[in-house]
């Protein structure tokens, strides 16, 4: 069987550049959508023109025409869409509509992943205000999808390592601190962690695979698993170094909201859901679910142990 076309919405940013990586590499003719909003971007250009060089099809259509989208759509078999829905960088999560219309007018798409990897909104209906726009607002693409009978994979991808790990889970930096770490309540409520090329690798390892057709695919593997107590014990053996731990009972926690700007509220109610909530790691993964490491345990995923040598 031919390998599927591939298309890629959102291959310039953060995760779809590694789906893009990936795809290249699992061997899937790729094809990355360019977008004439793109202007002076100089950055996503050269990214675009280096998958170019590694293979890629770069593909133009706007999402202000809804005929160039028909058209891109209409070329592939699977359309995998990244489109930013972090608060501080752009969140664009219903623009998607736009697409899903394209993909039902096309009619030709065996697969489409929406952009999720992150929590699984289907579990976050108690969400707090104002970060549950962002699940709101997956369950309406999700929901629109499957009144299209589009097929489809979501994949949750948990905590992506670059911006929860390297940080030790702070809230204020990207990098380790370097005296006091910041305790959420005891420390001990597990979340789920994952280097951003492995969310590439297991996402595109999805999309020909009959096992997650119209299922959530959880990217949680089992080593991955881990308090964050754990991620600062490990730092501290790599530095050589303890650090001054200051516990933030959930109270302080989420009163602290208070007087942040927009971004800062959704990112605290997040954080508030994984670290005192455990909202990532209190539930089995069943019917209508898989895991990915059990899916494909030929992937060696990356254990944060290693991601976090990184930044020694
Ligand atoms: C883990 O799942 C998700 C994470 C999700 O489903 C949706 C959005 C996220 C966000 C986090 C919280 O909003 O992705 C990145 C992270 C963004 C964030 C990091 C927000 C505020 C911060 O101060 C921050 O510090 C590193």
């Amino acid at each position: 069987m031919a390998k599927s076309k591939v298309l890629v919405v959102g291959g310039t940013g953060y995760i779809g550049r590694r789906i893009v990586k990936a795809s290249l590499e699992q061997g899937y003719p790729t094809y990355v959508l360019q977008r004439p909003e793109i202007g002076l971007d100089v950055d996503k250009v050269q990214i675009l023109l280096s998958f170019k060089k590694q293979g890629a099809r770069l593909v133009e259509g706007s999402f202000s025409d809804i005929q160039s989208l028909i058209e891109v759509v209409k070329q592939v078999d699977v359309v995998i869409c990244t489109m930013s829905g972090v608060h501080f960088r752009s969140h664009n999560i219903l623009l998607q509509l736009k697409l899903v219309e394209a993909i039902k007018a096309a009619g030709n798409v065996k697969r489409f992943l929406p952009s999720e990897f992150g929590m699984d909104p289907a579990r976050m209906e108690h969400a707090l205000e104002p970060g549950r726009v962002t699940f709101d607002e997956k369950m309406i693409v999700r929901r629109a999808i499957e009144e299209a009978n589009i097929p489809h994979t979501y994949v949750s991808a948990n905590c992506f390592a670059g911006y929860f790990v390297g940080n030790l889970c702070q809230m204020d930096r990207l990098t380790p601190p370097k005296d006091k770490v910041n305790i959420y309540g005891d420390g001990n409520v597990k979340a789920a962690f994952m280097d951003e090329d492995d969310v590439g690798t297991y996402t595109i390892k999805t999309i020909d695979d009959p096992r997650t057709l119209n299922k959530t695919v959880f990217l949680r593997p089992p080593e991955n698993i881990l308090s964050q107590r754990q991620l600062v014990e490990n730092w501290e053996k790599l530095s050589g170094k303890k650090l001054q731990k200051v516990t933030i009972p959930q109270e302080d926690f989420l009163a602290s909201m208070k007087g942040l700007d927009y971004p800062s509220q959704v990112g605290v109610g997040h954080f508030f859901h994984i670290f005192y909530e455990g909202c990532l790691t209190n539930f089995e993964i069943g019917e209508g679910a898989e895991e990915a490491s059990r899916l494909y345990p030929e992937v060696r995923y990356t254990r944060m142990e290693e991601f976090l040598k990184l930044y020694a």
